[in-house]
């Protein structure tokens, strides 16, 4: 498996086969729409690379009982004065849920229950995030480093990205006088 994030964890676990791991990058030109300020966006380089995502699959998607495992890289940086994020999404199987840690950096995890009542948590190195079912999750970098952080969740979940895509979340998380806000 050539380059990919891997941390030491996934080398002592032994689990790696380079078939059941799966990279994605999104660039900043897949997340348009998802940021609020449209004139900054166009004026950015849309072949920036925002975020890296290296999943562990073991297991056939939809298997039920089945685990999935992912470590995400969010680059730092911001859209005016929204932070780079993640797209975001619910579950397909609405009810299915997730946890996420912390494993270097900064940041914030922003949840949207489906009344769309906004709240985050704060991500840091070791920081573990239970996501109910039913709860729309994306996380921002609110650092100056690089943030990478981990989930696990059920290999029938599925990613329902399009209610968010149309949708968005209620709030936004901006920079404001250097303080991150839920706006
Ligand atoms: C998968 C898990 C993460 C995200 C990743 C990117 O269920 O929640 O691995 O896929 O952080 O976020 P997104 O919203 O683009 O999938
Ligand atoms: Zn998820």
């Amino acid at each position: 498996v050539d380059n990919i994030y891997v941390p030491e964890v996934f080398f002592t676990n032994n689990c790696l086969t380079g078939e059941n791991v799966v990279k994605s990058t999104r660039l900043l030109g897949d997340l348009d729409g998802v940021f609020q300020d449209k004139d900054a966006f166009e004026q950015m380089d849309r072949d920036r690379i925002i975020y890296q995502v290296s999943s562990f699959l073991p297991v056939v998607e939809n298997t039920p009982g089945g685990l999935f495992m992912g470590i995400t890289l969010l680059y730092p940086g911001k859209v005016g004065q929204e932070f780079f994020m993640t797209k975001g999404h619910f579950h397909t199987n609405s009810n299915r849920a997730e946890f996420y840690w912390g494993v270097e950096g900064e940041g914030m995890l922003i949840l949207m229950d489906e009344q769309r009542n906004v709240w985050a948590e704060r991500m840091f190195p070791g920081s573990l995030h239970y996501i109910p079912g039913k709860v729309a999750h994306r996380v921002a970098n609110i650092g100056y480093q690089k943030l990478v952080f981990s989930a696990c969740w059920p290999s029938d979940a599925g990613h329902d990205y399009a209610t968010i895509a149309a949708e968005g979340f209620a709030r936004s998380l901006m920079d404001v006088n250097g303080v991150p806000t839920l706006l």
